[in-house]
């Protein structure tokens, strides 16, 4: 008789008893292909995995309940199962709560086409050193923290981040998330931006608010989520000061800064009038970058260079040579920034820096070219994409008018329904 097919997801490289279970359960009904979750599947809906997708498959490869390992690209199971048509799935019991619901009443309804069956397992809870999976799971410590954003563009080739300036944004960036036919959403990376840190304590994005009182403001939002931070370090101040600035950084967890190409008088650069500003000289920014590069004592830390030509009304050919020499200095990746209302000055750029030998990943804050889609800038070379300021918006503009509301009716009930009940902010953090 031939034996029977079993389908089984498996993402994690913490390997316990409990996936043990599920392998074993596996084998005893036939033979077990595993569909090894790919690094980029796995970190659209949970941590980015520490070892990456050849590295696990080395390890179960030498299981003996296991007779065959394919990548599994999605948290969808659809795609593998059409190809297999296994006559099991075999899976926890956690799936029936949370996150992956959805894709359980899929992998059911695929499995339907052909008679096939879900098997459930009862999930294993009492698992020995719970907490260690936890602080590995959560990648809460630093040196974890830190690594995730290199590890992130390796896996995904692309990186979302959202504006943090607290730990209530911190954690909205943290657990926000999407889902659409099966794809779920999220947010890979938060953004610690000057203008954010510089309005909440009611000072212009001057750079008057020092890096000290930056970082340790920093605290509540390194102490309550787990995803990687990119600072936003102006123009690094004294070149003096980059080493030790950047070892505290790195020491804290941020997994990287950028520095812009602007000297003196500090302004936000999404200012029409930008008379009082100046781009840095080729060599002194390149000095800057380089010394940060040299000072970092981690692997991982990335130091990225922001190119300010076109925020200064020079020309595309001025930004190109800036990106080529800042990349030569050692700089991880570049931010070409714009505030044109369309993207084509920066879609320009990326093209001709993709040819160059110095090519390094492009980062983008598309604030003002609001309209442009996240699939055009990845499909030009732009493997970060960081939305500025929204969350700092968003509050500011929810707040000032529900202000407003109450001095209008001269009693709250107005306010109620554009603001968060208040069962939902009593149990918002538990
Ligand atoms: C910030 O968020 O502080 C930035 C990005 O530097 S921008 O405001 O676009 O200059
Ligand atoms: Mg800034």
């Amino acid at each position: 008789m031939n034996k029977k097919t079993v389908y089984i997801g498996i993402a994690t490289d913490m390997l316990h008893e409990g996936h043990i279970n599920i392998l074993n359960r596996g084998a005893e009904l036939g033979n077990v292909i595993v569909g090894l979750l790919t690094d980029d599947a796995i970190a659209t809906y949970k941590d980015i995995p520490h070892y990456d997708y050849e590295n696990r498959k080395i390890l179960l490869q030498n299981f003996k309940q296991i007779s065959e390992i394919i990548p599994q690209e999605s948290l969808d199971y659809t795609k593998n199962l059409e190809l297999i048509k296994p006559d099991f799935v075999v899976h926890g019991d956690d799936w029936r709560k949370g996150i992956q619901k959805d894709i359980r009443k899929q992998v059911v309804k695929t499995l339907k086409k052909w008679s096939g069956k879900l098997i459930e397992v009862k999930y294993k809870t009492d698992i020995p050193f719970k907490n260690i999976y936890k602080i590995f799971e959560k990648g809460s410590l630093p040196d974890i923290r830190r690594s995730k954003l290199k590890r992130l563009l390796i896996a995904k080739k692309f990186v979302r981040v959202l504006e943090a300036h607290d730990a209530l944004s911190g954690l909205i960036v943290e657990n926000s998330s999407f889902t659409k036919k099966g794809k779920i959403e999220s947010y890979d990376a938060m953004w610690s931006s000057s203008l954010a840190d510089s309005l909440t304590k009611g000072r212009p994005d001057d750079q008057s608010v020092d890096y000290s009182t930056r970082i340790h403001g920093l605290a509540p939002i390194l102490e309550t989520t787990t995803k990687p931070i990119i600072f936003d370090a102006d123009n690094g101040g004294r070149t003096e000061h980059i080493p030790s600035l950047v070892r505290n950084l790195e020491r804290n967890g941020v997994s990287a800064m950028i520095i812009e190409d602007k000297t003196g008088y500090k302004i936000n650069s999404l200012f029409k009038n930008q008379s009082k500003s100046k781009q840095d000289s080729v060599k002194n920014f390149s000095n800057k970058i380089s010394i940060a590069k040299k000072s970092s004592y981690s692997e991982d830390f990335m130091v990225i260079a922001r190119v300010e030509s076109l925020i200064l009304g020079k020309s595309i050919n001025d930004a190109l040579k800036r990106a080529e020499n800042y990349s030569k200095a050692g700089a991880d990746a570049i931010l070409i920034h714009s505030k044109s209302n369309k993207p084509d000055e920066i879609l320009k750029f990326a093209k001709i820096f993709k040819k160059n030998k110095f090519y390094k990943p492009l980062v983008s804050v598309p604030s003002t070219y609001s309209k442009t889609k996240e699939k055009t800038l990845r499909q030009n070379g732009f493997q970060i994409i960081i939305y500025a300021n929204h969350l700092i918006r968003a509050s500011y503009k929810s707040m000032q008018e529900t202000a407003k509301k109450i001095l209008e009716h001269k009693r709250s009930y107005e306010t109620e329904k554009n603001i968060s009940k208040i069962s939902e902010v009593l149990t918002l953090i538990k």
